[in-house]
């Protein structure tokens, strides 16, 4: 059965430059889920070497890493029913080119190295991730 749940969401440097902001918060809104933390920050290269310590053997890390402290991002904490899985579904697959039309990055998003939108994978890693971005509840 679905559950109330709560997803860290974040709009990437790229999106916020190109002015995507509102377009992408309001098909957050439209879908039902409900925008219950909303602030902008520049991150530090730490924290986001935290945020993405899963693929810090990649040869792409240093990029990602560049690329998510180039300017700010839009951070939020996003709930509802089944709000992880829902966020994941808008958004759509993680490298752009396999992303579906509709979707966030099917339609903002052209290269996996500069892919619009974050969103918790899971449970665990979104309560992790609301923590390391918002502080406690
Ligand atoms: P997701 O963001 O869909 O959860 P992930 O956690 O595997 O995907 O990767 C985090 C970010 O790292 C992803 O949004 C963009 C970047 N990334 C992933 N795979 C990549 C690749 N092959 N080349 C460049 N950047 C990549
Ligand atoms: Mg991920």
């Amino acid at each position: 059965m679905p559950q109330i749940e709560k997803t860290y969401i974040m709009i990437k440097p790229d999106a916020v430059r190109d002015r995507k902001i509102g377009e992408i918060i309001t098909r957050i809104e439209r879908s039902g889920l409900t925008i219950e933390r909303l602030d902008m920050a520049v991150l530090e290269p730490d924290v986001v070497r935290e945020h993405y310590a899963h693929l810090a053997d990649k040869p792409f890390f240093e990029n990602l890493v560049a690329f998510m402290t180039s300017g700010p991002v839009v951070k939020m904490v996003v709930s509802g029913l089944g709000a992880i899985g829902k966020m994941r579904t808008l958004m759509g697959a993680t490298n752009p080119l396999d992303a579906a039309p509709g979707t966030i990055r099917g339609d903002f998003a052209v290269d996996v190295n500069s892919n619009v939108i974050h969103g918790s994978d899971g449970p665990d890693t979104a309560k992790i991730e609301i923590e390391r971005f918002f502080g406690e509840a």
